[in-house]
């Protein structure tokens, strides 16, 4: 009975024992937090460690991870960097000890948050991972850390600058998976901890921000949307309304918003299924042309004034040729003066969000609205001014938008740009990639997914075929345009559309299983058929439906398609990754 045997097994079971409660308290935390000198040049403060459980959550109708009722131990501390007078708060979510499964998911932000409050933890937590986030020093600024960008007019703060880029959230990572690992006696047991980053937009761009620069930063990476190629994302969003500035017409949201309709409603058969979705955005761009809707008309009702935004009249007449005009210029993307690619274009289907006109109600029509998260990169990035938007568009071409992208590109290469095509360290450490963007986008071009894929696939395997070259980087990194998506979320415009709820799950199985995912799974989250399951097709394959197949789509080899999403910026004679 009292065997050396015994003891050890009555104590791994005691080790197993325990609850949530046990172990969530300020001395437990304490007691396990990552050792003074883990990490170079950071001291944490034990004083500041706060913990406490937390049960019967309910998530529901989450976009990037299943319903679920779970619990949690609620942990954050702070640390600070030696030589500054900072502080950065980090908060992590524990499963409870029996739920814990040997996983720590790092989580990012959205815009210019460097975290999701409390919506991106959850994912986590379900799959038994602790999940943590940072507020990367950010404070009060978290949630829009630009207004903390400057030190003053004229100076940028790059410390802040760099802890938004990549640092905060490599240390919220590093300092993660070693308390994770303390935190649940991995040190002493079982030593094996997978690690997982989950995010989309900017929570994508922090992804990639990892996995180019740190062979150990994660097993799998689950990255939607990516806002890198960070100037001409960030520049791009400015074009719609420069191209209403040059042209002189601004059209109404509603006029706008029939074009988009009409769109979807014809380039929805082309994929092979009428369903009111667009799975091939590719043909609806080779094959529809928007001035069919000329003339057509529109309406939509008042809309009453809301805090920060004035009553809007009716909105109605027959569509014009000046509306279609503007469309087709922004559905071409920006070329400069002398006619060369500037960047992509946006996926017919999409909402047209970045063009949307203001009302003014003293001239009584509706006019130039600069979108702020496009302004605000040029007032604050560019001319170091801290304000939330430019005041106007005053005298700005289609040059000066590739202008402000060169301005960009070199002042914020080495730490926002975010697409270093060399992936070399990340494979060969046998890091996974899951990259996703759904193919109606509004606010970031499918195509630049795409480009970034092909990028990285010459890069690794210069001189190889295309095929052979697709086949080996999809060994670690698979991308998925997903049908009728829109940017990081299920579409309520093509509500039958997938969308790949449960990444995380897929990425698990990737890691720990060997179980490629050949196709995404896919799950419809809106609409008459929500629950249904569908499978969404591996680049460069694309989708067809075929005849009396309901079940999912084919995903074949088209290269017109791939040489449709293939884009040369001429404008530009330095590689754009
Ligand atoms: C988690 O901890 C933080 C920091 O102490 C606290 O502000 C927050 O309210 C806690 N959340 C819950 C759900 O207990
Ligand atoms: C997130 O916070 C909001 C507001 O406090 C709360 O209503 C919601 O239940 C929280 N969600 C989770 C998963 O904790
Ligand atoms: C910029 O403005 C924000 C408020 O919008 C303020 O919180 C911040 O301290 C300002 N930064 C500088 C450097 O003036
Ligand atoms: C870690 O081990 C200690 C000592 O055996 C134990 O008290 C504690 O409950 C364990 N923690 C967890 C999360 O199991
Ligand atoms: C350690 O735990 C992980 C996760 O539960 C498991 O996959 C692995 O096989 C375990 N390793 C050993 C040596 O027990
Ligand atoms: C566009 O279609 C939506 C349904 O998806 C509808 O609610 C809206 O009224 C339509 N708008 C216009 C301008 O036709
Ligand atoms: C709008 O088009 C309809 C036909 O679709 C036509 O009857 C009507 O006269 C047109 N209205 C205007 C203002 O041109
Ligand atoms: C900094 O620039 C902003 C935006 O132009 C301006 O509102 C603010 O007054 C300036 N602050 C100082 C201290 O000059
Ligand atoms: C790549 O493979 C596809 C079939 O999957 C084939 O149709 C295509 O011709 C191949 N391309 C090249 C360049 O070999
Ligand atoms: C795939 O999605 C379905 C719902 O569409 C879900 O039931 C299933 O668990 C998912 N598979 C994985 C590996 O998560
Ligand atoms: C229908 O399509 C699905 C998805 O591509 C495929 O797995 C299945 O084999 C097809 N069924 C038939 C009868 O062709
Ligand atoms: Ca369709």
């Amino acid at each position: 009975m009292h065997s050396p045997l015994f003891g050890i097994l009555a104590t791994l079971t005691a080790v197993r024992a325990a609850t949530l409660n046990n172990v969530c308290s300020v001395s437990y935390v304490k007691a396990h937090l990552p050792p003074p000198g883990f990490y170079q040049g950071v001291t944490l403060s034990p004083s500041s460690v706060t913990a406490n459980p937390v049960t019967g959550v309910k998530v529901v109708d989450n976009d990037f991870y299943p319903d679920a009722v779970f619990d949690y131990c609620n942990v954050s501390f702070t640390y600070s960097h030696d030589g500054l007078d900072d502080q950065v708060l980090l908060t992590y979510w524990l499963p409870a000890p029996a739920q814990f499964q040997n996983r720590f998911l790092a989580t990012g932000g959205g815009g210019y948050a460097i975290n999701s409050g409390n919506q991106s933890l959850p994912g986590g937590v379900i799959y038994g991972a602790v999940a943590g986030m940072t507020d990367a020093g950010f404070g009060a600024a978290q949630g829009n850390t630009i207004t903390q960008w400057l030190a003053a007019n004229g100076t940028l703060n790059w410390h802040n600058i760099y802890m938004f880029g990549y640092q905060g959230i490599r240390e919220m990572s590093e300092l993660g998976k070693q308390f994770t690992k303390s935190f649940f006696n991995l040190t002493r047991t079982n030593t094996t901890l997978y690690t997982y980053w989950q995010g989309c937009s900017e929570g994508g761009r922090e992804g990639w921000s990892q996995v180019q620069r740190y062979a150990d930063s994660f097993d799998g990476a689950v990255i939607g949307a990516p806002a890198f190629r960070w100037s001409f994302q960030q520049t791009q969003l400015l074009y719609p309304d420069v191209v209403e500035q040059t042209m002189g017409y601004y059209p109404s949201p509603c006029e706008l918003q029939k074009i988009v309709n009409e769109t979807i409603a014809h380039c929805d058969p082309l994929d092979g299924r009428t369903d009111g979705v667009v799975a091939r955005t590719d043909l609806c761009s080779m094959n529809y042309d928007i001035a069919a809707v000329e003339g057509q008309p529109y309406h939509c009702p008042a809309t009453p004034a809301s805090p920060g935004s004035p009553a809007t009249p009716v909105q109605q007449g027959n569509v014009t040729k000046q509306a279609i005009a503007v469309a087709k210029k922004i559905l071409d993307g920006l070329h400069d003066s002398q006619g060369r690619r500037v960047y992509f274009a946006p996926t017919p289907s999409a909402q047209f969000t970045e063009a949307q006109t203001g009302w003014d109600a003293t001239a009584n029509r509706w006019g130039l609205s600069v979108i702020s998260l496009g302004g605000v990169f040029v007032e604050v990035e560019l001319d170091l001014l801290n304000g939330t938007n430019v005041p106007d568009l005053a005298g700005v071409t289609y040059d000066t938008l590739k202008g402000w992208i060169v301005e960009g590109m070199q002042r914020f290469q080495g730490v926002l740009e975010t697409t270093w095509p060399d992936l070399t360290p990340y494979r060969d450490a046998g890091g996974k990639v899951l990259m996703f963007h759904g193919e109606s986008d509004w606010g970031i071009p499918t195509a630049s997914s795409v480009r970034y894929w092909e990028s990285v696939r010459r890069t690794m395997h210069p001189g190889a075929g295309y095929n052979a070259s697709a086949a080996a980087q999809n060994d670690f990194f698979r991308l998925f345009l997903v049908p009728g998506a829109t940017h990081c979320a299920a579409n309520p415009a093509e509500p039958g559309a997938p969308f790949p709820q449960t990444n995380l799950a897929v990425m698990i199985d990737w890691v720990e299983r060997g179980v490629v995912p050949h196709t995404l799974n896919g799950t419809v989250l809106l609409g008459p058929d929500k629950g249904r399951n569908q499978q969404i097709c591996a680049w460069p394959l694309r989708p067809v439906w075929a005849p009396g197949n309901a079940t999912g789509p084919q995903c074949r080899y088209d290269q017109k398609s791939v040489d449709y999403w293939n884009y040369d910026l001429d404008a530009f004679n330095v590689p754009i990754y």
